[in-house]
């Protein structure tokens, strides 16, 4: 007899759902191609981290942007926000319409091909604004996402492709982990967008 027969799972077998939507092809291709145009001025940079007490640059590269007040610290970085760019301003305003999804501060991320990569972490810093959800956007190569969850350890692997928008929904980030792991197939840079809302001035005490 099948487990679902008996109308509940067997112990150590039940699995949930990650709270994420996921829109395939949300940004058209004039869209993603003004996007990737603006980036190629972004002043990305690749900020070393403590990993086990040792000093990193991280495998891949980064800016923050974001309104006054709303500057952004993890894995012991503190960032500084530059002003929005006019195309990632206009995403952002652009997902507020759309979805009603309030953001002060976008992380891009530049992964120049299936070598630079994301480890396993949640987006739980203490300035995220409690209930708000973070939107993500893929940008050119196509790669694979896995979310882990934290006690369980199930894991759910995404294919995010360009002009994708993956939406991680309040509270995902207390229970689940992501990450972008390496590809060695991947020749092409990806650029993916997370847009957070942040408690301004959080860093200001
Ligand atoms: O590049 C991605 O899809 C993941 C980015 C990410 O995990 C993050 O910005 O926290």
């Amino acid at each position: 007899m099948h487990q679902q027969d008996l109308g509940f799972e067997l112990p150590g077998t039940a699995t949930t759902k990650p709270p994420i939507s996921l829109i395939p092809g949300y940004l058209n291709q004039a869209q993603q191609q003004a996007l990737m145009l603006e980036a190629e001025h972004y002043p990305f940079s690749r900020p070393e981290i403590a990993v086990y007490g040792r000093m990193h640059p991280i495998p891949r590269r980064q800016v923050w942007f974001g309104d006054d007040g709303c500057d952004y610290q993890y894995s012991g970085l503190f960032i500084r926000a530059l002003p929005w760019p006019k195309y990632a301003l206009r995403l952002r305003d652009k997902l507020a319409h759309d979805f009603g999804l309030i953001s002060n501060g976008v992380l891009v991320n530049h992964y120049k091909d299936g070598a630079d990569t994301m480890g396993w972490h949640s987006d739980d810093e203490a300035e995220i604004m409690p209930g708000s959800d973070i939107a993500s956007i893929t940008l050119g190569a196509s790669r694979p996402f896995f979310l882990r969850h934290k006690q369980s350890k199930q894991k759910v692997e995404l294919q995010l492709n360009s002009g994708d928008l993956l939406i991680m929904h309040w509270p995902m980030q207390a229970s689940w982990q992501h990450s972008l792991p390496k590809r060695a197939g991947v020749t092409q840079p990806r650029l993916n967008l997370t847009y957070r809302h942040l408690i301004p001035h959080f860093h200001q005490g």
